[in-house]
């Protein structure tokens, strides 16, 4: 009797680490509704995803790249809902539009993270990582103030190359460059969306060495893409730009490549937004893996930096901020 009991316990054992060892090996599964592939950025967020959320971090991932195409990142929301996925993140396109395909997550019991650009018309959502695009906006004015007193510039003409209309990333910038600009009495000329893209950038400013020629001292490119085509569309007009140009070229992002841009005299200053929201996500859906308090709103480190040493620091919505004054050894150090 004494033996059956003794083979009966050993078998339990077995079978349950058995199951121990299935369990642990399940994957976490993530469904990744990405904006698309229009930039630079872009291509650094999603290779920090798929860095990230890879089968050795014990991750299964599936990723959609929408294209730019509202339509397309809710309905591949709709098929992780299906799928039966653990949780979702999503860098919404635009801010608005959310709240029927969030209520539906909630509703199936799936977390959502949103990264990088904001949704304004629902907070169905468990967690936010990305950055503070007024800041950036407000950043680049400040330091343009700063830059114009150190240079002796009394006048500022300005012309913006817009990001993606409706996204939280060119509301935010546009929104805080205009704060300082109607402060200060600057010019805006125009104000036409490049779709964060090089081509957009180029016919955009294309348009506007037609339209303003010999009118404006300032281009202010919401992203690094939309400044290499206006830095085309500038050369092909003959018209200078940089340090020592007759045109201020500022951009954001902060790609290695734009800022040896910066470094070379070519743009002004770039100002930085952080593409890599992935391995705070991955903290974050640890901690709800484990049954641990996390933070839900979490702003990613960013940057200024600029070609020449006038400005040092400026000051933000009373916040005292360094300026970046580039190096090759800090743009040879950048991290994409
Ligand atoms: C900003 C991000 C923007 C980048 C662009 O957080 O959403 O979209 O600035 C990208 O380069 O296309």
């Amino acid at each position: 009797m004494k033996k059956i009991l003794a083979i009966a316990l050993a078998l339990a054992m077995v079978l349950s680490l058995g199951a121990i060892a299935f369990a642990a090996e399940e994957p976490i599964y993530v469904g990744f509704a990405q904006v698309g592939h229009e930039s630079d950025w872009r291509t650094a967020s999603t290779q920090s995803a798929q860095d990230v959320f890879s089968a050795e971090n014990g991750y299964e991932l599936s990723f959609v790249d929408a294209d730019n195409d509202s339509a397309v990142q809710l309905d591949a929301i709709r098929n992780f809902i299906q799928q039966g996925m653990d949780y979702i993140i999503v860098d919404p396109i635009v801010e608005t539009g959310w709240d029927a395909v969030l209520t539906e997550c909630e509703d199936a019991g799936i977390p959502v993270i949103v990264i990088d650009r904001t949704i304004t018309d629902s907070d169905k959502f468990d967690a936010w990582v990305g950055s503070d695009f007024m800041v950036e906006g407000l950043a680049c004015g400040e330091w343009l103030k700063a830059y114009a007193e150190a240079k002796g510039i009394e006048e500022i003409n300005a012309l913006v190359i817009e990001g993606s209309t409706g996204a939280g990333a060119t509301i935010g910038r546009t929104d805080g460059f205009k704060e300082i600009a109607d402060r200060e009495g600057w010019t805006i000329l125009d104000s036409q969306c490049g779709d964060f893209t090089e081509a957009g950038g180029q016919e955009v400013m294309e348009s506007y060495c037609q339209s303003y020629a010999g009118q404006f001292n300032v281009v202010i490119c919401q992203n690094d893409n939309e400044a290499a085509g206006a830095m085309t569309a500038m050369d092909q007009a003959g018209i200078t730009y940089g340090v020592g140009g007759d045109v201020i070229l500022v951009s954001f992002d902060a790609n290695r490549w734009a800022l040896q841009n910066v470094l070379d005299g070519k743009w002004n200053a770039d100002f930085e937004c952080n593409p890599m929201a992935a391995p705070t996500v991955d903290e974050i859906i640890k901690a709800m893996e484990a049954g641990e308090d996390y933070e839900a709103e979490v702003y990613v480190p960013e940057s200024w930096f600029v070609a020449e040493d006038d400005v040092t620091s400026i000051e933000v919505n009373g916040e005292e901020q360094e300026v970046v004054v580039l190096t090759q050894e800090i743009v040879d150090a950048r991290p994409y």
